[in-house]
Formats: structure tokens, sequence, C-alpha cells
């Protein structure tokens, strides 16, 4: 194996998720998030010497990253939710919610009224902290989305101790999957439970504090990176975490008007310290190669300029760090979904095989160390031959 084969985090829990259906289109169908993807993805990328697949690191404290994004609440009801149900008489194959407390439904009453949720019985629960039918908790799932926040762990951590400051040869792929872009700080949602590259960032964040003596970082800056999302599906819950924070630039490209339908369009800005640091790209069904990756390319100058304009504001306060010092330091992590590809179940947009290469090329020019985090892709059979495309064409081996 060359050493300069790209590092491929994976943590075989992942394949424990593995729900016997969902709700679509009004039909009871077999699960599309399934364990078939990653081994799909694995096989592919063991078969080339460009990759070099690496098991997750056992002794991290994965806990401890999970509590920097999600609530404690709701870490503690995935844990022990499909338990509760089990006991309470529910179905042995996995705990879904029916009734969500959408704000309409309560809307008149005063918030005095509203239940604490522990006093809530299992379905009631699984609608509070889910928001559609596609996220079925099993006996397994949570060893399942712990293996997979610990391959996005893991995979942040190398590029930690990367020799090389930014380029392709200190980038990273975690084969992560449930996938995370949809779960929200209390919320799960889209075949996600963990925000599995929200927990790679913070502990990203977490390790750079951690490197710096208090005297030189006093206001406690964070380190700024940011996280571009090309999954066809918007990133709500990546969205909703960082949509205030100012050292995490959020770009996404996702398709118009569907799913998750509520979320994703250009007046989306962020609020706070962090307005002007989401960034939407809505793009019509049966978008193409050529309008994809022109799309693309405006996506990444603004990660490109994101450095510059956020320094320039902090250092009119109090500047943690030089502007060179900071700009060789910053991060970018791509949510890397292939169910643009012309050929998924339950996308629609018409990207080929050879749009990957372009993108991992152009993601490539923005000359970062780049962690890459598995999101969706639902056509089975082409899913590791496209992520492999991106990352051979980032890599510049295709
Ligand atoms: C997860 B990820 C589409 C129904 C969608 C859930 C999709 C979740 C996608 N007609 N059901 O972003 O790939
Ligand atoms: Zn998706």
């Amino acid at each position: 194996i060359p050493d300069t084969a790209m590092k491929v985090f994976y943590d075989p829990g992942c394949l424990l998720h593995d729900p016997p259906y969902e709700i679509l289109s009004g039909q009871l169908v077999p699960y599309f998030e399934s364990p078939a993807r990653a081994r799909n993805i694995k096989h592919e990328l063991e078969s080339s010497p460009s990759f070099k697949i690496i098991g997750a690191e056992g002794d991290l404290d994965v806990l401890k990253y999970v509590r920097m994004v999600h609530n404690e609440d709701y870490i503690q009801y995935l844990r022990t939710a499909y338990q509760e149900w089990v006991e309470d008489g529910g179905d042995k194959s996995a705990v879904l919610p029916e009734t969500f407390p959408h704000p309409k439904l309560t809307s008149v009453l005063p918030s005095e009224y509203n239940p604490d949720v522990k006093t809530l019985c299992p379905i009631a629960k699984a609608g509070f902290y889910c928001f559609d039918l596609s996220c079925p908790i099993t006996e397994a799932t949570y060893m399942a989305i712990t293996a997979s926040a610990r391959a996005a762990i893991s995979a942040a951590k190398s590029l930690t101790s990367s020799a090389k400051p930014s380029g392709p040869e200190s980038s990273v792929f975690a084969l992560s999957r449930p996938p995370g872009h949809h779960a929200g700080s209390s919320l799960c949602g889209g075949y996600c439970f963990f925000n599995n590259v929200a927990i790679a960032v913070r502990f990203l964040q977490d390790s750079h504090a951690s490197t710096m003596s208090e005297g030189s970082n006093p206001q406690g800056e964070m380190l700024p990176i940011a996280i571009l999302d090309i999954d066809y599906h918007h990133g709500n819950g990546t969205q909703e975490i960082f949509y205030s924070d100012g050292s995490v630039l959020y770009v996404s490209l996702h398709a118009q008007n569907d799913y998750p339908y509520f979320t994703g369009s250009t007046k989306e800005k962020g609020s706070g310290e962090g307005l002007n640091r989401n960034i939407n790209f809505p793009l019509p069904r049966g978008t193409t190669d050529e309008s994809y990756s022109s799309t693309l390319r405006s996506a990444a100058s603004h990660i490109k300029h994101f450095n510059p304009a956020y320094l320039a504001v902090r250092c009119a306060t109090a500047p943690a760090l030089s502007p060179k010092a900071s700009a060789d330091l910053e991060r970018d992590a791509t949510s890397l979904g292939v169910d643009t590809y012309k050929d998924d179940p339950i996308s629609d947009f018409k990207l080929t095989h050879a749009c990957y290469g372009e993108i991992g090329r152009i993601i490539a020019r923005l000359d970062k160390p780049t962690l890459f985090v598995m999101e969706g892709g639902y056509a089975v059979d082409a899913l590791g031959s496209n992520v492999r495309a991106v990352l051979e064409g980032f890599e510049g081996t295709d």
C-alpha cells in the first residue's frame, strides 16, 4: 500500500442498524438506508491501492463529543427508547412514531400545559424526538449510531495528527452509516440520529482549543471550519446545529422542493454570530452535471472567502490567531452524499458517474485538510464507485 493512500475509517458496528422497513410514498417498503450500502463502499475502496481501510479507534470517548452536539435528554432517549417501547408492549421490530407535536396542534395552549417529556408514553416520545417515518429504532440502533460517530471522530482525529497542514495528503474519509445531516440537536429524521459531521467538527475544534495555552486564546476563539454538504437532500440538522455559530460555515447544495421540504431556502442565512455563515444552494429537480458543477464552484468560492472574512471580524475585537496561523489551521468537512446520481431510487438529479471526479477536483482546489463523511446514496450497486470517483478526483489518483 503506497503511503499516499487515503485513510478510510470504518467501524463494523455501523452495520447493526437494519430496520425491516420504512414508510415511503404511502407504502411499507424495504429500508433504503441499508447495511449493504456500507458494504458496497467498503468493498469498492478495499479493491483499490489508493485507499487504506482503518478500524475506528476503540478507546475514544465518543459520548463526550456527541454531547457537544446533542442534548442529553435526546441522547438518553435514543439509548433507552427500544427497551421502553418493548416493555410497553410495542412491536419488537422497531420503535416508530405516529403522532408529532406539530406547532399548530398546541398553538393555542399556554406553555405550562406542555407535558414533561419524561412522562410521555413511548410512542409519544418517539414523535417528540423525530420528524418523519424514516428512523425506526431497533434494538441495535444505539450501537450503530455510536459506531457511525466513532468512525467520523476517528477520521477527524487522524487529521489532527497529520504531518501535512493542508491539501489532499492530509485528507480522510469516514465511512459512517447511519448518516447524520438531518439529525438536529434533539431531533432524528431522514435516516439520521447522530449528526456525525457536526460531532467531528466539534472534535476538531475541541482538539485545537486544548492545544492552545490559555494566554494565547483568552476569548476562547473556536477554530473556523467549513462544512460543504453535497448530499441531494438539505442537511437541516447541520444547519440547525450551527445556525448561530460564527465559527462554522455551512454550505449546502441540494434539491429544491424535495425532502425535507421545509428547510433549505436561500433565505436561511444564519443568525446572530452565525449570520451569513449558512449558505443554501437549492437546485431544481433534474439538475445535470454542468449546472451542478458550476454551482459547486460558486459554493467553493464562498468557502475560500470564509477565512479572511471571518478573521476580519475577529481581528477587530480580540485576535486569537494571526491570519496566517488561522488560515493554515482552517479545515473543511464534506458531507459526502452520492444520491445526486441519475439512478438513485429516491432522488431526482441526473448526475453521471463522470461528474463525481469533477466534484472531487473542485473540492481539492480549496487546498484544505478535508474530512469526508459519508451521507446518502441509495443506488447501492453504484455507491462505491461514485464515492471512489469523488475521492480519487480529489486526490488526483483517477
Ligand atoms: C437521507 B439522506 C423521499 C422520501 C425521503 C427520507 C429520505 C432521507 C434521505 N421521497 N425519505 O439525506 O440521504
Ligand atoms: Zn440524501
